[in-house]
């Protein structure tokens, strides 16, 4: 197969409710979209969901956008391929830039699907009908709007809430939440916000008493040797997120005992070949893993649900309805969450159509490379 034109689309879209994690705070996304036509007059999407600024990677939607237009897009319009995974590969002599490469990567997954008539879940080895979902909840001004926050989501159906940690909000908002709701799946994550010193070290062991699913990413994206310390230290399981960048970081986290639980993001890994190898690894290592979000529009967030109903993510990933994210999304319909299910596409390809009217209408900037 050939793709003859990769389109680029900032889109912003505002947030339904601010969210602020350890490290930045955002009330509306801009994302880039991707959309790829091929020799046939084929198209297909996919989504660069890099946050704008460097604070959970080094990435940026600027940097994404140079990445894409200057080096992964001519290297896609090069490319005779006929697997998907392919691309991947070609994609490799760019070091880092995992971001950048999954929209292009998850489009050009899409467009394969679609040439095969088959849903994107089934091109990459799915098997589950619906797949569980949880929320993530960001950092509020007080323990109180928190409550709210868990309860509203809790009335939607949800029953996995993670809550966003950082040093000085930690041990006493999640007591108060596991005390409220003690009923529901909860889970932590740091985004790297913490340092092997004693107060921090003391507040982690403290949530180890807290009845955590796990504590996802309290340092570093290189501290394993911080995250392997602490996981002798406490019983509840340390999941990585920001040192996972490929499956060569999962081998060296496992081999050392940095964390007994991954969170597979397409998104961080630089798509979906990556992230399949990951959850390869994770299945044959007995390792738990869960699809992880980064609050991607409709369309990332359709390849999220695509993989996630692969076997090995056999706990409750971050792919909420649209709803808790955007009052009106980019895909008809939208996605939807039932008591915490989303179902998986069973049309060919990502299985949502793309509301083009509502990209054009939210679109900031545009280019095509052919
Ligand atoms: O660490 O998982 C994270 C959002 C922005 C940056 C980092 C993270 C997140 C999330 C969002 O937790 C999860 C979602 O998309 O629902
Ligand atoms: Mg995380």
């Amino acid at each position: 197969m050939r793709v003859v034109s990769v389109d680029l689309l900032r889109v912003t879209l505002p947030l339904v409710h601010a969210f602020r994690t350890s490290s930045h705070g955002k009330s509306s996304l801009e994302h880039i979209l991707v959309k790829l036509t091929d020799a046939d007059g084929r198209e297909s999407w996919g989504e660069i969901a890099s946050p704008a600024a460097p604070y959970y990677s080094g990435e940026t939607t600027d940097t994404c956008w140079l990445m894409a237009e200057r080096y992964l897009a001519p290297i896609l319009l090069g490319l005779d391929w006929e697997h998907a995974r392919e691309v991947s590969a070609a994609f490799a002599k760019v070091r880092g830039n995992g971001f950048a490469k999954a929209g292009l990567d998850a489009a050009v997954w899409t467009l394969f699907a679609s040439a095969q008539g088959i849903p994107l879940s089934a091109a990459l080895g799915g098997s589950r009908a619906q797949v569980e979902s949880g929320v993530s909840l960001g950092i509020e001004d007080s323990i109180d709007a928190l409550l709210e926050q868990v309860s509203l989501q809790v009335d939607h159906g949800y029953n996995r809430v993670k809550l966003k940690i950082a040093p000085g909000w930690d041990v006493d908002p999640v007591r108060e939440v596991r005390e409220a709701f003690p009923e529901i799946d909860l889970q932590v994550d740091a985004n790297g916000a913490y340092r092997s010193e004693p107060d921090h070290l003391r507040a982690l062991v403290t949530l180890d008493d807290l009845g955590l699913q796990m504590i996802e990413q309290p340092f570093a994206p290189r501290a394993l040797v911080a995250h392997a310390a602490l996981q002798q230290r406490i019983e509840t399981p340390i999941c990585l997120d920001e040192s996972i960048d490929t499956v060569d970081d999962l081998q060296t986290a496992l081999r050392l005992d940095a964390g007994r639980i991954v969170n597979i993001k397409v998104s961080r890994m630089g798509g979906l070949t990556a992230a399949i190898a990951a959850h390869d690894l994770a299945l044959a290592e007995g390792i738990p893993a869960w699809c992880g979000g980064m609050h991607e529009f409709g369309i990332g967030r359709a390849v999220n649900v695509a993989i996630a109903s692969l076997p090995g993510f056999t706990l409750t990933s971050d792919v909420s309805g649209s709803d808790k994210y955007y009052a009106r999304d980019v895909t008809t319909a939208p996605i939807v969450a039932v008591k915490g299910m989303v179902a998986v596409p069973t049309d060919a390809g990502l299985g949502f159509t793309v509301d083009q009217d509502w990209v054009g209408e939210n679109t900031v900037r545009s280019a095509r490379v052919r």
